[in-house]
């Protein structure tokens, strides 16, 4: 077997109940994925958030889609323009959306439909410390995230803050769909490592794909 040169077979995982891990699924996406990131950032700038507290965050973070998620002194909140440009944010594109759907299909969310694709880039020490995603009226909705570039530690505890963390590196073109019970678990991303990786130089990048809103009922 050639285990001994790739390392520990890394196939499709659960880790949690409703989470699951599919390593190395966007591969084949990843360069692709890239350029229309750029296009995005173009028009949509990267920048540092501040948090309710008035901190900032060390990741650099953008939206696509027809939500966007934004933090300052009111709080955490989606909104459908970007506060930079006072623009609509860019559209998610096309490709993007059905990747995301067909992932949640994958790991059993079939009708999961993204309204809001959050952009975060990493560089040599930027971090996320654990905290929940619950700024989603839609929480019975998963989370798709996709992760480029550079390899990174995510942290992922329980329903409470202060279960212990378990650690799963992440590298470029792995996805994690989290939904179910564990839509609302703890979990963050350790500082990362000063490296670099052929598709995004020293960076890591963070794509999550949400639903926000519950669809009206006629
Ligand atoms: C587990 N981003 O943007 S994505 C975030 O790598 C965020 O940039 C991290 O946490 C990153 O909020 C991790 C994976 C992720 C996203 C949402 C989750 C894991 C999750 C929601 C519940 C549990
Ligand atoms: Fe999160």
């Amino acid at each position: 077997m050639m285990d001994d040169l790739l390392g520990p077979l890394r196939g499709p995982e659960t880790l949690a109940p409703g989470a699951i891990f599919l390593p190395g699924v966007a591969i084949s996406r990843q360069e692709r994925m890239m350029v229309e990131i750029r296009q995005i950032i173009a028009s949509a700038p990267l920048r540092r958030l501040s948090t309710p507290g008035g901190r900032r965050f060390s990741v650099e973070m953008t939206n696509c889609g027809n939500l966007g998620w934004l933090s300052d002194a009111s709080g955490y909140r989606y909104e459908s323009r970007d506060p930079v440009t006072g623009a609509l944010w860019p559209s998610i594109p096309g490709g993007w959306i059905t990747f995301a759907e067909e992932m949640a299909a994958r790991a059993g969310y079939a009708a999961f439909r993204p309204q809001a694709c959050l952009i975060n880039r990493y560089a040599a020490g930027a971090r996320m410390g654990l905290h929940q995603d619950r700024d989603e009226t839609a929480l019975n909705n998963p989370i798709v995230s996709v992760s480029l570039g550079v390899g990174a530690y995510f942290l992922f505890g329980g329903a409470k803050r202060d279960t212990p963390v378990r650690k799963l590196r992440l590298l470029s073109g792995d996805v994690v769909v989290w939904g179910g019970r564990s839509r609302l678990f703890y979990h963050g991303v350790a500082p990362l490592p000063a490296d670099e990786h052929p598709l995004t130089g020293v960076y890591r990048w963070n794509l999550t794909f949400r639903r926000v809103t519950v669809p009206d009922r006629p």
